[in-house]
């Protein structure tokens, strides 16, 4: 399927340095800052530099090494936040996923119970 990107999103303004977060985390392939709107003691959201809007458009379009590196700054925060009781990560996608922000991101949810999400 086609995927468009549009580089005005909030989270592109952020990589651009033009609007300011609280970096958690920044490797080659990857960002990562905290939440706006926590949903949990810990709330960071995980963000891969390249221009990407969803997950599936970013693992079909990106290469390797940003992939790769992507996922690995996530296990780094998921291992950097304190979170020994666990973890959740979520990845919203276009309209029936409730995304807001069109650059793909995964959030890392932690610091409570995060109760069911299947019923
Ligand atoms: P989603 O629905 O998956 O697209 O979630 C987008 C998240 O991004 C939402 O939890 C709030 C957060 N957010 C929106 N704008 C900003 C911002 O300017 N800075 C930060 N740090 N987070 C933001």
């Amino acid at each position: 399927m086609q995927h468009d990107y549009d580089p005005e999103n909030i989270f592109a303004k952020i990589l651009r340095g033009e609007i300011p977060n609280n970096t958690v985390l920044e490797t080659e392939h990857a960002l990562a800052f905290r939440d706006i709107r926590p949903q949990a003691p810990v709330h960071i959201l995980v963000i891969p530099k390249g221009p990407y809007a969803t997950l599936d458009h970013f693992c079909t379009a990106a290469s390797d090494a940003e992939i790769a590196g992507f996922w690995r700054a996530v296990g780094q925060v998921c291992e950097g936040a304190g979170v020994e009781q666990g973890f959740r990560l979520i990845a919203n996608a276009r309209e029936h996923g409730l995304q807001e922000v069109p650059h793909f991101h995964v959030h890392v949810l932690a610091g409570r119970s995060l109760g069911p999400i299947l019923s």
